[in-house]
């Protein structure tokens, strides 16, 4: 579409803005053409609480290697979505207390392609508040993806690590 190549980086954020506008009527509408379903992004709804990620769909098709991310926060504390490729939850590598080594899985994180919010501080994931829906379109190639929030809490004397108690799923993109 020739307006996402605009440089003008205001102006192309509010037709962006414009268009996913368009894409949820769209998404709304029964009758929505085959055609118009196969342009859009495909899009997966990531519901957080404590202390899990609900993907739905788990899995998706996207022939043009993008997905678009739907963070909903339903919980009461700031989560985080972190895409990484690997078979599942189990195949990370984690630290004494239980979160991921993101060091050594550094290379195996999608690039972000677009976020919803502006200032966006980082160039593979995001965090959202409670309360709270961020998105984001992510590079992805077929295969199997966790998605997973790494906050590591401190509690008293102890630590929560969110992905330890089980806040991950596994993604599969086709
Ligand atoms: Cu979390």
């Amino acid at each position: 579409m020739e307006i996402i190549k605009d440089t003008n980086r205001p102006v192309r954020r509010a037709a962006l803005s414009a268009i996913a506008t368009l894409a949820l009527l769209v998404g709304f509408a029964p009758n929505a053409t085959a055609t118009a379903t196969a342009k859009r992004t495909p899009t997966v709804n990531a519901t957080l609480i404590e202390y899990k990620v609900k993907l739905k769909p788990a899995t998706v098709s996207a022939p043009a290697g993008k997905v678009k991310l739907v963070a909903k926060n339903k919980g009461t504390m700031t989560h985080e979505v972190i895409v990484v490729r690997a078979a599942d939850a189990a195949a990370l590598p984690v630290d004494g207390e239980g979160s991921v080594i993101e060091d050594e899985v550094d290379e195996e994180k999608p690039k972000i392609e677009s976020e919803s919010h502006s200032g966006g501080d980082h160039k593979d994931h995001f965090s959202v508040k409670a309360g709270k829906t961020k998105s984001a379109v992510f590079d992805l190639t077929p295969g199997t993806y966790v998605v997973f929030c790494n906050v590591n809490q401190d509690v008293g004397n102890t630590k929560i690590s969110h992905f330890k108690q089980g806040q991950n799923a596994v993604l599969t993109v086709k």
